[in-house]
């Protein structure tokens, strides 16, 4: 078995989804969690100057988050089970990427006035609008509460994390497939565990 280092921030954002890859596959790893203070003088070393960084036996060094979670996931065998699921994983995350980079852009604006009003029309706007794309695809394509087919796969963790990551975990009501497939995802006793056991972090 290959030895997995994950280094990323103590925050879930970008690196929390290669830590459920490797709980729902049940891989030990080493969960670094690099204290924003301590970054400056590591940045240098990293190929991209970026988190997440993933070692593997020491020897392979990768980052860029989706490049590590595609890896996770074929090593893991969470990925699709063929090229066609593979296009809808990848439409998935690419879908999430067009909800989550405008929300990071909008929760780094320093300009507190402009920022909550922003806010707000993500959430009236943007994340309804994005949400109701992803309910569609996983209705199209997901069968019994998965997102992709019938079986776990990198879709249905991308979904789990990037939703949260958007601070849009509890606001599912309207979402009956999506709030459905995070509930598949946390009945995984192995993720269950873990989901009570992670650190708390505000991101
Ligand atoms: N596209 C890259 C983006 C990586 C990225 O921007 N990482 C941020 C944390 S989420 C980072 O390392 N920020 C510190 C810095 O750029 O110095 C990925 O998905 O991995």
């Amino acid at each position: 078995m290959p030895k997995y280092k994950l280094t990323y921030f103590n925050a879930r954002a970008r690196g929390e989804l290669a830590r459920m890859l490797f709980v729902a596959a049940d891989k030990p790893f080493e969960d670094k969690r690099v204290e924003f203070p301590d970054w400056p003088k590591l940045k240098e070393g990293t190929p991209q100057g970026s988190l997440p960084v993933l070692e593997v036996d020491g020897k392979i060094e990768m980052c860029q988050s989706f490049a590590i979670a595609r890896y996770l996931a074929r090593e893991f065998k969470l990925s699709g089970k063929d090229n066609h699921e593979n296009a809808i994983i990848d439409q998935i995350i690419d879908t999430l990427l067009d909800m989550f980079d405008p929300f990071v852009n909008i929760a780094f604006n320093p300009n507190e006035e402009e920022k909550a009003k922003k806010m707000e029309e993500f959430y009236k706007s943007t994340a309804p609008t994005k949400l109701g794309q992803l309910e569609n695809l996983v209705k199209k394509t997901g069968k019994g509460g998965y997102a992709v087919g019938s079986v776990l796969s990198l879709g249905d963790l991308a979904l789990y994390v990037y939703i949260e990551n958007c601070g849009l975990a509890d606001k599912l009501e309207k979402f009956k497939l999506l709030a459905a497939n995070r509930k598949k995802v946390e009945e995984i006793p192995r993720v269950a565990k873990y989901l009570k056991s992670r650190p708390v972090t505000s991101f």
